[in-house]
Formats: C-alpha cells, sequence, structure tokens
C-alpha cells in the first residue's frame, strides 16, 4: 500500500508516495554557512544561510519520523584536487582558493572541518551521504544508482545555495524523472534575489523543474 500524501505546493498540489521519496539536503556545510570557508573566499556574507537550517532540520526530524530515506550532500574535492577542474580552482582571491589553508582546514576539500555538515544537521547512522565535486548532486556521484536502487520516485529538497547547488541538483533530477518539491525556506542563497528568482524558475511554465512549498505545508503531512 503506497503512503499517499498530497502538499499543498506551487504551481499546484504535489501526491507522494513516502515510501518512494527522498529527503535529499544540499551542501549544508561548514564550507558554506560559516566564516573562514568557500562561501566567505568567494566574497559572500555567509550569514544569510543560517535561517535555513531550523527549517532543514524540522524537515530532517519529520523524515526520520516517517523513515523517509535521508540523503545528505556535501561538495568538495580530493586533497590532491584531482577532481577540482582548474578553472573552479581558479575563482576567487589566490590566498583563499580551492585547496588553500583556512581557519576550518583546507577550503572545500574533503576531510577537512570545514567539509564538514554543520552540527545541528550531522547525518545519523545509515543516512547516506553524497560526497560531489560539481554543483549537482547526480554528476560523478552514484546518487542515481542509490535512488533507483530503493525506487525513489520523488525528491524533497532543501539546502544552499537555491540557485546554485539545489537548482543544479533539481533540474539534474527533473531531467532523469524525479518529482522534485523544494522547500523554499530551507534553502538560502548569498543574494536574497537570486533566492526568490531560482524558486519562481522552479515553478514557473506549470512547474517547469518542480514545485515548492513552504516548510510549514510539508513537516506536519510528512511527520
Ligand atoms: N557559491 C554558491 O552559491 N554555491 C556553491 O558554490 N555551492 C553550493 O551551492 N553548494
Amino acid at each position: 500500500m503506497p503512503r499517499n500524501l498530497t502538499i499543498p505546493a506551487k504551481p499546484g498540489p504535489l501526491t507522494i508516495d513516502l515510501d518512494a521519496t527522498a529527503l535529499v539536503i544540499i551542501d549544508m556545510q561548514r564550507d558554506f554557512l560559516e566564516p573562514g570557508g568557500f562561501g566567505e573566499s568567494l566574497g559572500n556574507d555567509v550569514s544569510r544561510l543560517a535561517a535555513a537550517v531550523p527549517p532543514c532540520r524540522a524537515l530532517l526530524a519529520a523524515a526520520r519520523a516517517a523513515g523517509l530515506l535521508v540523503v545528505h550532500t556535501r561538495e568538495g574535492h580530493a586533497p590532491d584536487l584531482s577532481d577540482a577542474p582548474p578553472a573552479k580552482v581558479a575563482r576567487g582571491a589566490p590566498s583563499a582558493r580551492i585547496g588553500e589553508p583556512g581557519p576550518m582546514g583546507r577550503i572545500l576539500i574533503r576531510g577537512e572541518a570545514g567539509h564538514d555538515i554543520v552540527p545541528d544537521l550531522a547525518p545519523a547512522p545509515g543516512e547516506i551521504v553524497i560526497d560531489k565535486p560539481g554543483k549537482g548532486a547526480f554528476y560523478a556521484t552514484d546518487l542515481g544508482a542509490v535512488l533507483a536502487g530503493r525506487g525513489i520516485a520523488s525528491l524533497i529538497v532543501c539546502g544552499v545555495t537555491t540557485e546554485v547547488c539545489v537548482h543544479t541538483t533539481v533540474r539534474e533530477a527533473n531531467d532523469r524523472g524525479y518529482r522534485c518539491l523544494v522547500v523554499s525556506d530551507a534553502c538560502g542563497s548569498y543574494i536574497p534575489a537570486f533566492h526568490e528568482a531560482g524558486l519562481a524558475m522552479i515553478v514557473a511554465q506549470g512547474g517547469i523543474f518542480g514545485w515548492v512549498a513552504p516548510s510549514a505545508a510539508v513537516v506536519p503531512l510528512v511527520a
């Protein structure tokens, strides 16, 4: 028996089967949310992302209570930078580029403190953590195989940043046939106008990339 529920969303209600739905939390890492990491090295005010943490936490608690598949992603690179394209490494001030030392260890490098997910959203034992070198969570990862193996058809997506890694992942997922519900207040951007535009792009044209709803509309239904 499917565990169907219908979420009020834009551009219209979305019905999902909880047994075929995963919560995907994108890149809620210290490198993006805390001073001294990759986000700040690019010239951003990282405090703008803090508001997304409590809604992500509420979603995570609801997903765990409902027995959903939970997937955390982390953007980062191998210590030898072998998976970091030179065009990506060359961005930002030379002393604060990917791989350079910072207060949370080498910037955007796997295994360093800055690469960790923020403590409030730490993965629980058994939850899937996908390490990705790019913006999208499907590119150069086994996320597609993981979801296919679990019979997942719908994704509830949150995290940072709205118009960069969340958007790229939703676009990749949409092309692969997943229904994506993006939780608006559980996403965040360094650039508020881009957050709003990113969400608007998802639901435009009849939901060209997916659906959008606030956590208040999702959490009570899932839990
Ligand atoms: N710079 C920016 O907005 N985002 C990223 O570089 N990565 C993610 O969004 N995770």
